[in-house]
């Protein structure tokens, strides 16, 4: 007997929301995820219903599902979506077509940023650095400086990321495992911008399982990644999933119930955090912690282990 859909009751349920005890369609999927995506803008005051938003995608389903979602949900966003070409042979021509794909199907503008046209090197190259083996490291650090730089190039005020709700209910578990303050409280669904000028951070799928993300791409012919980076680190994504889904076995609520306990604290976590006092980078004159940044610190090993300096 197939079981109808707890919304309409009237077409076959082929999503199953344990934690919402909820069977839908695909169609009341569709219009459940959009509405939790609308009511976590809202409750976070990411942005404005006109505002100018920067949507960050690589190719993946998160962020792919994030750029459709925004648009749908709000007509009337000045949207643009950014990209880096990390220069990864096969994976990143294939994540680019993808997010042109995208773009195109959406009406969106697109940034691009491509590390091999623009700085004359791919991630892969830090494989010739002391970050052998944990690129994925070096990578984050990377991308998280060129978002910034294309968020100030494409004009928004705000930068949307896809980070999931296992994203970062698992990041920030491990966090306050080591008791990691600084980079828990970096977790936070809103972060202000770090100077004049610069985009404030937002994380509107904070609440969205991954497999939602996954569900709603495929429902809505939401073109996204086919093949995975080839130096992913497997061993520590596999590791922190694993503990969250032992947990989360016999009570489908609780990666929800561990964000929102999260998210509780992080004001008493924020007031007992030193903030890290910023300068400017010597070289890219971003804000920085040293002299010279960790994103102009690393493309400087990177082009003295390939020999461009
Ligand atoms: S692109 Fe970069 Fe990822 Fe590849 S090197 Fe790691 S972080 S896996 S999303
Ligand atoms: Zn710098």
């Amino acid at each position: 007997m197939p079981i109808i859909c707890s919304k309409c009751r009237s077409a076959n349920a082929e999503v199953q929301i344990p934690y919402a005890k909820l069977n839908l369609c695909p169609c009341c999927f569709t219009d459940f995820y959009k509405a939790r995506v609308r009511r976590t803008v809202e409750e976070f005051k990411m942005f404005r219903e006109d505002d100018a938003v920067g949507v960050a995608v690589s190719g993946g389903k998160d962020s792919a599902a994030l750029l459709q979602v925004l648009r749908l949900a709000y007509p009337s966003l000045e949207l643009k979506a950014l990209h880096i070409n990390l220069g990864v042979p096969e994976y990143s021509t294939h994540c680019q077509q993808k997010v042109e794909k995208l773009a195109n199907m959406l009406n969106v503008e697109l940034h691009v940023f491509s590390l091999p046209e623009e700085l004359g090197m791919g991630i892969g190259d830090f494989e010739k650095t002391p970050f052998k083996g944990k690129l994925c490291s070096a990578c984050g650090t990377i991308k998280r400086r060129i978002f910034e730089k294309l968020a100030i190039k494409a004009h928004v005020r705000v930068l949307a990321t896809g980070h999931n709700l296992e994203d970062v209910a698992g990041v920030m578990f491990n966090n306050f495992l080591y008791g990691r303050w600084e980079q828990f409280v970096r977790l936070k669904p809103v972060l202000p911008p770090l100077a004049k000028g610069m985009a404030s951070k937002v994380k509107p799928l904070i609440k969205c399982p991954e497999n939602e993300n996954m569900l709603y791409c495929l429902y809505n012919d939401i073109p996204f990644r086919e093949i995975d980076c080839p130096y992913a680190d497997e061993i520590g994504v596999r590791k922190r999933a694993k503990i969250l889904e032992f947990l989360s076995r016999d009570n489908p609520y609780f990666r929800h119930q561990l964000l929102s306990r999260f998210l509780e604290i992080m004001p008493i976590v924020e007031g007992i955090t030193q903030k890290p006092e910023l300068s400017q980078c010597k070289v890219c004159g971003f804000p920085s912690l040293s002299e010279v940044c960790a994103f102009c610190r690393r493309i400087a090993m990177v082009k003295e282990a390939i020999g461009k300096i």
